[in-house]
């Protein structure tokens, strides 16, 4: 037996779809476009990034062969794996021996951490084949290492330095690409030669704005999700006895959620924008909850589906004050709340330094998720959402809140429940066509970046909702994403994230139907990514992607 599956074999083979500029044998030139300012406290991000702030947006078009010389390039996959990371290191090697034959290409294992230790491979042709369309980031690993202080960005430099790295490519989300952004500015200051270049990688899709149409890994991610979700639909409306809870990935954002929801048309969906902008409280969303299930019960539907976004707790107002205290509080007292082994204990210490509301609602939560609230920050400083059971305490909630409304006779249904979560499932899939074309699009734009030394900018292709020989690659200065956020307790440049706007088509359309699809059962069933077939069917864009784009109404 191998460990190859028959998938495995057939997808290597795959070529993806090129934009025109990069599938020619004609040569390939840079244009510059306007600079560009910061997307908030412009002139605190223009002091910070003196050397990279007000950049010019660059594009790629046909045009003259360039001589370049041999380039040698590392790079980094950091953070959540994402579908396609493997195609961003063959289009970024691709690329790199399309400028010269001698280019070479380092991997740094284990993420961030991989750069300060000196821990790497070199990719060769053998190695990046064996990779190509495949999921996960096995090829060299990834990690969540935070690089901000002074010594590791010295580390970093000096083993480049050792290697003849003058290129350095992160793949990440919004905080390693604000990594890559600082890293680009120190160096630029200190007059070294190492070229920064960041890939918008996250499957959460909130890595995006006016310039970055989506980030990778979300297309196949809500894919694979979708067609769980439709499995579970098709289920709860065959045995019509259970209430399906589902929580979605999605540490902030809801754009998991929201496009599953429009893909799969289930009962019920929490959006957590829309929560943090009604200020909604948690007995808000438990009764909107109850309530359908109930509406489903007097028609004799004791059954329905339910999708929650992992990052909704800090989204309910008096959560999110509740959360913002324990962060400080663990960024001042963590080490006294660490010594302390007994939970009923750290509730104790904790409460005591609570404003007199938190104080209230972190008593009255279960245990459990008390306990879950004040579990190790990420290196980011961000709570773990995806360990907090959001999906527990809305089912527990809301059989409360039913128990009620049946003592007083207007409930006399049933619910049977089951929680699920959909997360880990879809990180590490086969690349949909669309992620897998994207992100080699996406490495082969980075390696032209680093070719032309264009350091502090973001792999950009844009003009997705196109075939993708239309697509138009380019970068955009990071710094034009970044605006300052209180992260930890301090003042932060930071990439902003894009949240899900409830002025946006996505949104409005979910507004525009949900009423009809909770009390109805209009469940549709995606099916499983396609990967040979007709392109309708294998090429087939997220709805959010459409609907912004104004390509689907
Ligand atoms: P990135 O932002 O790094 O892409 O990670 C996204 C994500 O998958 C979130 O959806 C989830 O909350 C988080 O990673 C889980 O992190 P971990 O892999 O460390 O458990």
């Amino acid at each position: 037996m191998n460990n190859s599956s028959v998938l495995d074999k057939k997808r290597k083979s795959y070529r993806p779809k090129l934009p025109k500029v990069f599938d020619t044998d004609a040569g390939i030139t840079l244009s510059e476009g306007k600079p560009g300012e910061a997307a908030g406290n412009r002139k605190k991000i223009r002091e910070l990034f003196p050397e990279t702030y007000g950049l010019p947006q660059v594009t790629f078009k046909t045009g003259e062969r360039t001589e370049y010389r041999p380039l040698n390039a590392g790079v980094i996959l950091s953070g959540g794996q994402a579908p396609g990371g493997h195609n961003v290191i063959a289009g970024l090697y691709d690329g790199l021996k399309y400028c010269h034959p001698d280019s070479k290409l380092y991997g740094f294992l284990g993420g961030p951490s991989g750069l300060t230790e000196n821990r790497y491979r070199e990719l060769d042709a053998e190695t990046v084949d064996r990779y190509r369309n495949t999921g996960g980031f096995d090829m060299i690993g990834s990690g969540r290492t935070k690089l901000e202080k002074e010594a590791q960005m010295e580390q970093a430099l000096e083993n480049c330095k050792d290697l003849g790295i003058e290129a350095l490519v992160i793949i990440g989300g919004d905080d390693s690409n604000t990594n890559a952004a600082v890293l680009a500015e120190y160096y630029q200051q200190k007059g070294e030669d190492l070229t920064v270049i960041g890939v918008p990688k996250t499957i959460d899709g909130d890595l995006k704005n006016d310039m970055i149409e989506i980030s990778f890994g979300f297309d196949t991610a809500t894919k694979v999700y979708s067609e769980l979700i439709g499995n579970i639909g098709r289920d709860a409306n065959s045995a019509k006895k259970y209430w399906h809870f589902i929580k979605l990935m999605g540490r902030s954002a809801s754009h998991i959620a929201l496009e599953c929801a429009l893909r799969t048309q289930v009962n019920f969906a929490v959006i957590s924008e829309e929560v943090a902008d009604k200020a909604q409280t948690l007995d808000d969303i438990v009764n909107d909850l109850a309530n359908v299930v109930a509406a489903r019960a007097e028609q004799g539907d004791n059954f329905g589906v339910a999708i929650i976004p992992e990052g909704l707790i800090e989204f309910i107002p008096e959560m999110k004050i509740l959360i913002a205290e324990l962060n400080e509080l663990m960024a001042k007292h963590g080490k006294d709340i660490d010594s302390l082994h007994d939970a009923d204990d750290k509730r104790k210490y904790i409460s005591k330094k609570l404003q007199e509301h938190s104080k209230k609602l972190y008593l009255s939560l279960p245990k459990t998720i008390a306990e879950q609230l004040i579990m190790e920050r990420d290196p980011h400083g961000n709570v773990q959402v995806s360990l907090i059971e959001t999906d527990r305490l809305l089912v527990e909630m809301t059989g409360e809140r039913l128990e009620a409304i049946r003592s007083e006779g207007k409930y006399k249904g049933t619910f049977k429940t089951h929680t699920h979560f959909f997360g880990y499932e879809g990180r590490c899939s086969f690349p949909s066509n669309f992620d897998a074309d994207y992100t080699y699009a996406l490495g082969y734009t980075a390696s032209m970046l680093a070719s032309n030394r264009r350091s502090g900018y973001m792999s950009a292709v844009r003009h997705l909702c196109d075939a993708a020989e239309n697509w138009v690659p380019g970068g955009i200065p990071i710094t034009q994403m970044m605006n300052i956020e209180r992260r930890r307790g301090k003042d932060k440049p930071v990439i902003k994230k894009a949240m899900v706007d409830l002025e946006g088509k996505p949104f409005r359309a979910l507004a525009a139907h949900r009423e009809k699809w909770a009390t109805g059962t209009h469940y549709v069933y995606p099916g499983p990514i396609q990967y040979f077939g007709p392109a309708e069917v294998c090429d087939i864009k997220t709805l959010t992607l459409s609907l912004e784009n104004n390509t689907k109404e």
